[in-house]
Order: C-alpha cells, then sequence, then structure tokens
C-alpha cells in the first residue's frame, strides 16, 4: 500500500500501463498469516443426484490485521466453499440472492445446458432463487464459479463471488495422486486486492475508462482470502490446485528456491503426462494443478517473478492511442518486482505414499473429425481517438475494447453453432495487452500459439492467454445441448474487459 500512495500523484494515464503485471509489493510479505482451506462441500446426495443450496450473502471478514472489510460470499462471509461432484453426477444447484443487488452464478469450465450456464441471461434478483440443473459430463477438473452479471462482474467478483467447484472421477481417483482435500490436496485462489485505511475495498468507478482499460488490480495478494499465508504440511508430496481468481493480474509462479514441480493438470483436467517445470505463468480465470515435493523438509515461498506478462511483442506502428501513451510513459514507471504469494513449511512433513504416476489420463483431440467452422475472433483495445476517449469516461461508452471490431451487445447473436459439431477458432490479440480468452461450455486444445504449443498447454483449456501479437487457433467439440434461445458467452476474462465490452454471444443449435 506504500506503493499505491507513491504512485498516486503521477499522472492519471499512468495507471494505464501499471498493471496488469508492473505494479505489485505488499505490506504483509511474511507469511505470518495461517492458511485457510476452503470448506468442503459435496452437497446432498441421492445417488447420482447432488444437491446444493449456495446463499449470496455479504458480511465482515478479518482480511487486514485491524479493522474489518465488508466481503461478499457463498454460504460464508468471503469467497465460497470448495463445492465438490462426481463424473456422472446429476447436480441440482439452487442459489439464493441474499444481497441488494442483481447478480448471476456462473459455472467457469463446465459443459452444460445454456440455461444452467449462469451467465448474464441467467440474473437472479435480490431476495430470489434460482436452480441451476446440469450432468456432469466431463472427466475429472479443477473448476470454479463466481458471478458473471452483465457490466458488473468485475465489481462483484472482486468483493468476493467465487468459489472451487472439483469434479473427481474414477481416473483421477485411482491414480495415487494426492488427494486427501485439505491435507494434501488444497484450492489455491491466488487474488489481488486494493483497501483504503478503513478497511474497504478499493474498486474502479463505472466510469473510469482507463482502470477499465488496465483491469483492476491491487498491491496486496490473498490466498483463499488470507494475506500471504502459511501452510503448514503433514505429508511431504503436496498437490495444488491453483485458480488464478484475480480480475486482471497475471502471474508467473515460481518457488523462491527454484525447486521444481509437476505439472498435473490445466483447466479442463489432468494432463495426458505430467510435466516438470520450474515457473509457470497463470492468467485470470486458468487453473494449474501442480505436485510439488517437501521431503526435503524445506519451506519455499510461492512467488510471482516478474518478467515479460503483458507487453510484449507489438509493432509500434500498429499500435494505436492508448498503446502510444502507455509506451511513452512506460519507461519511466518503476520495473516490476518479484511479490511472494503464499509459503510452505515442510518441515514436519511425514513421508507421503502418494505419488504421480507417468500417465494421468488420455485425451481425445478429434483427430479425423469434421472442422464443421472455423472463425476469427480479433481482440482490440481502442478506437484512435483521443477524443472518443474522453467522451467515453463521461458517458460510459464501452466502444473501446471490442471483439471483431463489436463491443457486446446482449441483443446479438456473434455465433451459431451446431450441436455436437467441431470447430477451429482463431483468437488474435490485435492490442498492447495479453487478454485471456475463455469460452462457455467447451474445453478446447490449443492446436498452435503462432506456430507452436508449450508442452503444458497441451491439456484441455478454457481459458488462454493471447499475447500481443499473437494469434492462438484452439479446436473444440461442442457437447450436445442446444437451445436456439440462450446464449454463451465468450469473452476477455480480464474482468474489466468482458464489462466493457470485450464479449459475445454463441447459441448452440
Ligand atoms: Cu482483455
Amino acid at each position: 500500500m506504500k506503493n499505491l500512495k507513491k504512485l498516486t500523484p503521477i499522472l492519471a494515464l499512468t495507471t494505464i500501463i501499471t498493471a496488469p503485471g508492473v505494479l505489485a509489493h505488499s505490506d504483509h510479505e511474511n507469511a505470518s498469516n495461517t492458511f485457510v482451506t476452503p470448506t468442503l462441500e459435496t452437497g446432498i446426495r441421492e445417488g447420482d443426484d447432488v444437491y446444493f443450496d449456495l446463499s449470496l450473502q455479504s458480511g465482515f471478514s478479518q482480511i487486514l490485521p485491524d479493522v474489518l472489510t465488508e466481503t461478499w460470499g457463498i454460504n460464508q462471509p468471503f469467497l465460497g466453499a470448495t463445492l465438490k461432484a462426481r463424473k456422472g453426477d446429476s447436480v441440482h444447484v439452487t442459489v439464493s440472492n441474499n444481497l441488494d443487488t442483481t447478480t448471476t452464478l456462473h459455472w467457469h469450465g463446465v459443459k452444460l445446458p445454456a440455461r444452467a450456464d449462469g451467465g448474464p441471461h441467467q440474473p437472479i434478483e435480490p431476495e430470489e432463487e434460482w436452480l441451476s440443473e446440469f450432468d456432469i459430463i466431463q472427466p475429472a477438473a479443477t473448476l470454479w464459479y463466481h458471478a458473471h452479471q452483465m457490466h458488473e462482474t468485475g465489481a462483484q467478483v472482486y468483493k468476493g463471488l467465487a468459489g472451487m467447484f472439483i469434479i473427481e472421477d474414477d481416473n483421477s481417483q485411482s491414480l495415487g495422486l494426492p488427494s486427501e482435500y485439505g491435507v494434501d490436496d488444497f484450492p489455491v485462489i491466488i487474488q489481488d486486492r486494493e483497501f483504503n485505511e478503513d478497511g474497504s475495498m478499493v474498486y474502479l468507478g463505472r466510469f473510469d475508462v482507463q482502470g477499465g482499460m488496465m483491469g483492476k488490480t491491487g498491491d496486496t495478494i490473498l490466498v483463499n482470502g488470507v494475506i500471504n499465508p502459511l501452510l503448514t504440511v503433514e505429508k511431504s508430496l503436496i498437490r495444488l490446485r491453483i485458480l488464478n481468481g484475480s480480475n486482471a493480474r497475471i502471474y508467473n509462479l515460481q518457488f523462491d528456491d527454484n525447486r521444481s514441480f509437476k505439472i498435473i493438470g490445466s483447466d479442463g483436467g489432468l494432463l495426458e503426462q505430467s510435466v516438470e517445470a520450474t515457473m509457470i505463468t497463470i492468467s485470470p480465470a486458468e487453473r494449474i494443478e501442480i505436485v510439488v515435493d517437501l521431503s526435503d523438509g524445506g519451506a519455499p515461498t510461492l512467488i510471482h517473478s516478474a518478467g515479460m506478462a503483458g507487453m510484449t511483442g507489438m509493432d509500434a506502428s500498429d499500435m494505436g492511442f492508448f498503446e502510444t501513451v502507455a509506451m511513452s510513459i512506460f519507461a519511466d514507471d518503476e520495473p516490476e518486482q518479484d511479490f511472494n504469494i503464499f509459503q510452505i513449511d515442510g518441515s514436519h512433513a511425514a513421508a507421503s505414499s502418494a505419488i504421480v504416476p507417468d500417465q494421468l489420463s488420455t485425451h481425445n483431440d478429434y483427430s479425423g473429425e469434421i472442422i464443421a467452422a472455423r472463425r476469427t475472433m480479433t481482440l482490440k483495445m481502442e478506437d484512435g481517438s483521443p477524443f472518443t476517449t474522453i467522451t467515453a469516461g463521461i458517458f460510459g461508452s464501452n466502444d473501446l475494447l471490442t471483439i471483431n471490431d463489436q463491443s457486446m451487445d446482449i441483443g446479438r447473436i456473434d455465433a451459431f453453432v451446431k450441436k455436437g459439431t467441431v470447430e477451429i477458432w482463431s483468437i488474435v490479440n490485435a492490442s498492447m495487452m495479453a487478454h485471456p480468452f475463455h469460452i462457455h461450455n467447451v474445453q478446447f486444445k490449443i492446436i498452435s500459439r503462432n506456430g507452436e504449443v508449450k508442452s503444458h498447454e497441451l491439456g484441455f483449456k478454457d481459458v488462454v492467454l493471447v499475447q500481443p501479437g499473437e494469434t492462438v487457433e484452439v479446436l473444440m467439440k461442442f457437447p450436445e445441448y442446444s437451445d436456439p434461445n440462450t446464449p454463451y458467452m465468450f469473452h476477455c476474462h480480464i474482468l474489466e474487459h468482458e464489462d466493457r465490452g470485450m464479449m459475445g454471444q454463441f447459441v448452440v443449435i
């Protein structure tokens, strides 16, 4: 927060380039807080039918040492419980809105009927309930749920409307992986927040065009709602289900002792084979599952390693107004720094009997299937006119953030997809910021990223970070659900971009 004060007097346009990934140190970098594992809720089970009751509510949370913060949560004051179900289950979720504003609850990464998706087309008014019912037809995965209210997703997720949703299946439970929740298998929801002196959270104003352009970042890092905590583990091999639940910040994750870990899963579930790594980048809404060996009794800290995330690879001649201004100020801004996320103490860990087997799963790559359609989604961030920028600030216009030159219109369908077919989408980033692109109702395979794909990106994904100047091709098979009247969304998962127009809609017919 010292850092924030230092930045405040600088020209307002500086906010364009201070995030994501440019500022950030916390005042609370000693891991003195205790790691909190979110409550596990497995619902009420009747055979394969599983019933969950979720209450969206407000409350006060002790996040900072001396003051309470007003927060939102699901069945608790801040954030949500971890929900767990199995492949083959029929899930029935009753969501009660006990907030004083309209909201939604979206099942991120779940293949499900559009009416159950919880996007902007399923608003829940205050004091109303919404029933979402879907069968789990996909393999074991670390998914999540969060608010998706039109124009309000950023503010509502920031306040706390997000939680983890874990799917297990016969395969995931037969592998011998660390899988005891809260013992050697932990959710790690990483979020950054900014606080006022009185403990309240700082968010953007509705018409803050510049803040919206860069997305809301904060100088305080939370893990499962706790600032820079310490996780003391009892087992020597632990699995971390890492979710970047931040609105806009991208993290380059690394341990401070540079130890390696095994990446075992991506957004859509287990990889086919694990991948050894010492660093991985995770953008908003992405999940990675890693297994860390602490049998040396060490106490490594997971850090964000300052790097290149966000602003590389674009030719200056392609830049518009925002990019040019951003670049001109960039040189004066302080360089990005490493910062701590949380620490793991393995000094009391007993030997684990868990393993990471060579083969984790088998994927269908849809080879041999007909490609029913190819689509291009071009992401842009500006319209080139300083005057338009000013009027956008005054009138709240959102035409500065577009996909295929159009900003989101809830009355317009951008794509018609045939159920059960395979499509290839090319996501083109024609802006100067990296955008994490998300598609509802599918898990896709990245088939090219400027011609190549890194090994850990070979898994199923529902979000892909597209760097400036990059084109990423994704291939996906749409489930057999169809509903010509209810759209699914595709959008940038920098929530301020989504809220300000970088979103579109498709229906499956
Ligand atoms: Cu974006």
